[in-house]
């Protein structure tokens, strides 16, 4: 370790006081309504959703709720694969990767139409829909004055103020978490009279009843005999004898989650109707701030200065500008919002749009993406404090395992559990529709790891025999289906890719088949090492933990390139595109924690030059992950280089939308996709707080630019929560 974070920790330690700080809300004010979905101010409560445009006259509330899935579990096996498994191996053995993707290409691919390349609505896969929409008419022209919407972090409450024919009204939106019900109440100094209604453009019956709307309908499960999923949801205008104020409730379930989902529904909406708006709003405040208020960051004073006023577009501006640190901050706060906002512990972890969408087919389905998306949205989990949020990433890797070792052993032969590269809530786990992505089969793995991480930080004894299992069979599917390497007898997993990037063969042709791929032999190695010492822990299995360790002592080494990068392949093969989005050779730097300055002093320059060739572009989670990246090797300023890339406004001033940040700051792959909102929170974090390389190390990669600061209830492994000021 560096003498200087050696110094660091010296110091740290010394101030290790944090002066107790008046709470400082941060509040993302808009000044006009939205113009777009991407402008609109997300709610959740990990089971439902909604993003009020906030327009005057007749606003359109976009509706969701976790659970909405076409589709249904369906037989996704292909025999052929398992046939021609040892034909690829040996091709491969004999340096004939071409021939072997060809005959992959015909072969190892799922049986059906596996996440129907991405537009899955219509097959067995299915994809996340949207719910429907409010639309509230409410009797006003457009024209106002003093228009705000807003977004306060501290409540998870939205506002929508103005004045309109001389009268002020106020809207405010919360849903909440423990009443699982969404609020919209309209006050006003003059009687409101709205009207409203739900939509929703397929697989859907929409009508009134009394004072309410309501949708109810059934998804297709487009597998022949198999019912889809039912769906009902209300919006209730409470009846008041108050005419200056009016409160809508909003609630949804399906069949995924409720036996019954209109009882479910009417019994949320009656419980909030007793409860009243007042209880309703305590309760609510009480639950989101028994999460949010676990973290405190502050960054140069930005949340002291008295800017609440600003936008958050000026406030944007005055990072763009001149590195203002208000926005840093913000996002990060924002990063935990949505965490808190789009999981809970007895559903489903966040998707792809962590639970936010606007249409029936989503983009790629909405889906779980295993070779980095929903890793990636866990990657604040522990380290910010919201450790019980990992859990439905755990339950949901365990649904897959039924799956998984029907994938295992149906296109492998193999003992244990696999997933390859998407996934969803019918279980899926076989080889994509196509090998070119869909053959990376460490997906199952690296949800082990999460896992493992779990424990890391919460030595939860009883968690790790409860997952010990999962863990064991992700592990032992590789010693299964792993080969030997002709040329130095090394252990390797065959047939795999490193995640979507391909190479040139000796003939130039493009190739993305190969033996062994870097990320394979880290992932693999830390859940073989996860599992040993699991097993260590719980003093059970020495025989199969030790059997793991004698695989791994035949892996093949981290190999560095003559140009000085960590290879990428077994071989110093030529990138089809050396600045592919995915990084996943240096799995092993981040999120795993194989390679560092501690361990491996001598492959830190080979990640770093890794990381100058891929570059500093890349989609919005890419510049994310690279965040991390650049905080492991400790250099604060280009990781802060990578976040204000991050933060590039993704619309820009033609109106293109490119990777970046959209204007409510959700991530822009482009399109939306939330993994990068809930990478670049963790990298914030990596960049004030590292655990993983033997000891707790305060402001490991401080970008020049953070003079002063401090954070309050970061988590380190171990179970220690750290508090610092700098
Ligand atoms: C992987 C990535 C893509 C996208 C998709 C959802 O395939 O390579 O960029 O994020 O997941």
């Amino acid at each position: 370790m560096k003498i200087s974070r050696i110094l660091g920790l010296v110091i740290g330690l010394l101030l290790l006081s944090c002066s107790s700080t008046q709470r400082h809300d941060v509040v993302l004010n808009f000044d006009a309504p939205a113009e777009r979905w991407e402008e609109c101010i997300p709610l959740g409560n990990g089971h439902i959703g909604m993003m009020p445009d906030g327009h005057i006259a007749h606003e359109t509330i976009t509706l969701n709720d976790i659970t909405l899935w076409s589709g249904a579990p369906s037989d996704d096996s292909n025999p052929l694969a398992k046939a021609s498994l040892p034909e690829i191996q040996q091709l491969l053995q004999d340096g004939k990767n071409y021939e072997a993707q060809l005959l992959m290409y015909e072969t190892f691919v799922c049986g059906g139409q596996g996440s129907g390349h991405g537009n899955g609505a219509n097959v067995p896969f299915g994809c996340y829909q949207m719910l429907g929409t409010l639309s509230i008419d409410y009797g006003v022209d457009t024209s106002c004055l003093n228009y705000c919407r807003s977004l306060n972090l501290g409540s998870a409450v939205s506002t929508a103020e103005f004045d309109a024919h001389h009268h002020h009204y106020t809207r405010e939106y919360f849903i909440s978490r423990v009443d699982d019900v969404a609020v919209i109440r309209i006050t006003s100094d003059t009687a409101i009279h709205l009207d409203f209604r739900l939509d929703r453009p397929e697989y859907t019956d929409a009508f009134r009843m009394g004072n309410s709307a309501v949708l109810k309908g059934q998804l297709a499960s487009n597998v022949e005999g198999v019912e889809g999923m039912h769906f009902y949801a209300k919006v209730l205008q409470v009846p008041s004898d108050e005419p200056h104020v009016q409160t809508l409730l909003f609630a949804s379930a399906t069949s995924y989650m409720s036996d019954n989902p209109e009882e479910y529904v009417n019994e949320t909406i009656e419980r909030a109707v007793d409860l009243g708006y007042d209880q309703l709003h305590e309760r609510h405040l009480n639950s989101y701030r028994d999460l949010y208020d676990r973290v405190e960051l502050d960054i140069n004073d930005a949340l002291k200065e008295d800017t609440h006023e600003l936008t958050l577009q000026e406030h944007w501006q005055r990072f763009l500008d001149a590195d203002d640190a208000w926005l840093p901050v913000c996002y990060f706060h924002f990063g935990r919002y949505l965490l808190i906002s789009s999981t809970r512990e007895d559903l489903l972890p966040p998707n792809l749009q962590g639970l936010w969408a606007n249409t029936i087919q989503t983009p790629w389905n909405g889906d779980y993406h295993l070779n980095i998306n929903v890793q990636m949205n866990h990657w604040p989990c522990e380290v910010c404090n919201l450790s019980e949020l990992h859990l439905p990433l755990v339950c949901y890797a365990e649904n897959l395992m039924e799956s998984g070792r029907r994938t295992a052993n149906g296109f492998y032969g193999a003992r244990g559990w696999t997933a390859h590269v998407v996934s969803n809530p019918w279980g899926f786990t076989a080889p994509g529709e196509h090998p070119s992505w869909g053959a990376t089969n460490t997906g199952g793995a690296w949800l082990a790891l999460h896992a493992w991480q779990h424990y890391q930080f919460t030595l939860d004894t009883a968690f790790l025999r409860e997952v010990y299992p999962m863990m064991k069979e992700a592990s032992r599917f590789f010693l299964d289906i792993m080969i030997e390497e002709p040329v130095h007898g090394w252990l390797v997993t065959a047939p795999t890719t490193s995640p979507e990037n391909a190479f040139y063969d000796e003939e130039g042709r493009p190739v993305s088949v190969c033996m062994g791929s870097t990320m394979d032999v880290q992932i693999i190695s830390e859940l073989y090492d996860a599992v040993t010492e699991a097993s260590g822990i719980l003093s059970i299995d020495k025989g199969f933990s030790d059997s793991l360790q004698r695989a791994k002592h035949r892996f093949p080494p981290m190999q560095v390139s003559e140009q000085g990068y960590l290879m990428e392949w077994l071989e110093d093969y030529r990138e089809t595109d050396p600045q592919h989005r995915h990084v996943s050779h240096l799995f092993g730097l981040y999120p795993g924690s194989m390679m560092t300055e501690n361990k491996t002093p001598e492959l830190m320059e080979a990640c770093r030059q890794t990381l100058l060739r891929r570059g500093d572009e890349g989609t919005g989670w890419s510049r994310a992950w690279k965040i991390n990246f650049w905080a492991r090797l400790g250099d604060g300023d280009h990781a802060y280089q990578l976040l204000k890339n991050l933060l590039q406004p993704a619309i820009d001033s033609t109106g293109n939308v490119r990777a970046g940040t959209y204007p409510n700051l959700f991530c822009a792959h482009p399109p939306f996709q939330i993994d990068g909102n809930f990478g670049g929170t963790a990298g914030i974090a990596e960049m004030l707080l590292q655990s993983h390389d033997c000891a707790i190390e305060l402001l490991p990669a401080l970008p020049s630019v953070w003079k002063t600061g401090h954070f309050k209830g970061l988590k380190a492994r171990g179970g220690k929560t750290v508090d610092y000021e700098w």
